[in-house]
């Protein structure tokens, strides 16, 4: 090859390997629908995210569910004038929540530093993991384990925090199931922290149960939000006979699967995946939880995600309710109840499929209904929409508060109540 070609190949190498994917412009509009009607018009706009003719310009932040519940779209900038008229002429109204998303990003980056972890900051993957392993090193109660790999085969670990003794349940908690959620896996960390801290509280709690705590589920596709496209959501596997990539693991599970509110395009951000655990990281989770006893030897199972601040449980695939709703909905309320005593923030309870939307396939189902977890809740963390997924890292350590707070009540409640 001649030193010319050789250049030409190093520049468009390191151009593509620089090369993320940016949202100038883009905006997220909420629409409040006030009729059935206008979901439906809603959900057409959606289901036209996945023909060609839209593809990449609309993406769903929330989807439509039921009246007075926010939608967000994410509208590329050629297209914002073309969707607000089309909604307005139908007497739909939108309101701009994110002016420019790239602006967002912009400010997040300012403020990232892939070297080092810290608690009040986005941390990477790959710092994470190293936290992992001194943090274990560090404490008496903690020790490192791994659930498995990813399909890129990053490790997927987590530390379990015990102070030993027989018969004690365990409680799971887990992030960054959806990868573009940054605020779960910041979240979680800070759950560890006080956890192996050990104040009052903290052994309190250790009395009652043994922690295991995963902090990135989904670490291909957290990765990649990093490198590529921090708004990424799904794993990263390809899909065969389709250029998109990657299936909702929070569409991947046993429980309803393949059903409403879950896609069968591989496009999708919705998308479930060619059958019930096709994704490793979602086979890796239920295996451990099944390794532990399943419902005989795990209390509770926390899946956390963001946005919209809610405490939401089973069930998302049917509204049915469980046959524990009401204690899962009393537990629901005391963690709630304690989170908002920290800094006022009010959180929604209630069952997947009325509080959020329909959603088949999710963990919080499978882990209550296929594994027997009592206690299987799925909350959304901050905010209610002001910067969505992109949620500046000053609000990191009230989120870790807040939902500490959460947590020591709900352990509480399930420890009187199982
Ligand atoms: O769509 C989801 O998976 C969740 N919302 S999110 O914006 N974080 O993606 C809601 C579904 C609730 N969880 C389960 N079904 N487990
Ligand atoms: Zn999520």
């Amino acid at each position: 090859m001649s030193t010319g070609r050789w250049l030409l190949l190093l520049f468009c190498t390191t151009l593509s390997l620089a090369e993320k994917v940016r949202y100038d412009g883009h905006q997220v509009l909420r629409v409040i629908p006030k009729t059935h009607h206008e979901i439906s018009i809603l959900g057409n706009l959606m289901s036209n995210l996945e023909n060609s003719k839209f593809d990449g310009q609309l993406s769903f932040w929330r989807e439509p569910s039921n009246v007075t519940k926010p939608v967000d779209i994410m509208i590329s900038p050629s297209y914002v004038k073309k969707i607000t008229t089309y909604l307005a002429h139908k007497g739909i109204h939108t309101k701009v929540m994110i002016k420019n998303v790239q602006e967002l990003i912009n400010e997040e980056q300012k403020g990232l530093n892939s070297s080092t972890f810290a608690y009040n900051a986005y941390n990477t993957y790959e710092t994470i993991q190293e936290w992992i392993t001194e943090t274990a090193a560090v404490y008496d109660t903690a020790t490192e384990g791994s659930i498995g790999k990813s399909y890129e085969e990053r490790n997927i670990g987590y530390l379990k925090i015990s102070t030993g003794g027989t018969n004690k349940k365990a409680v799971v908690i887990h992030g960054g199931i959806h990868a573009a959620e940054w605020i779960s896996p910041a979240t979680v960390l800070y759950l560890a922290k006080y956890l192996v801290e050990g104040g009052t509280d903290a052994k309190d709690l250790l009395n009652k149960f043994d922690f295991y705590v995963i902090p990135v589920l989904n670490g291909d596709g957290y990765s990649f939000t990093w490198t590529d496209n921090r708004l990424w959501r799904k794993t990263r596997k390809p899909n065969e006979g389709s250029p998109c990539m990657g299936t909702d693991p929070n569409r991947n599970f046993a429980t309803g699967w393949g059903g409403i509110g879950s896609s069968n395009e591989p496009c999708s951000d919705f998308y479930h995946g060619t059958k019930a655990f096709s994704e490793p990281e979602v086979a890796a989770i239920r295996d451990f939880v099944s390794s532990l006893g399943g419902g005989d030897g795990v209390a509770l199972y926390i899946d956390y995600h963001s946005y919209s601040q809610l405490w939401l449980m089973p069930y998302g695939y049917t509204n049915e309710k469980p046959a524990d709703y009401d204690t899962q909905l009393a537990g629901g309320k005391a963690a709630c109840d304690a989170l908002k005593k920290v800094h006022g923030t009010q959180y929604v309870y209630g069952n997947i499929y009325d509080t959020i939307y329909p959603a088949s396939g999710g963990s919080c189902d499978y882990m209550y209904a296929k594994q027997g977890v009592q206690f299987s809740y799925s909350p959304e963390g901050r905010d209610t929409g002001t910067y969505g997924f992109i949620l500046p890292a000053k609000y990191i350590q009230p989120s870790g508060e807040e939902n500490w707070a959460a947590l020591k009540a709900i352990c509480d409640f399930v420890d009187t109540n199982i």
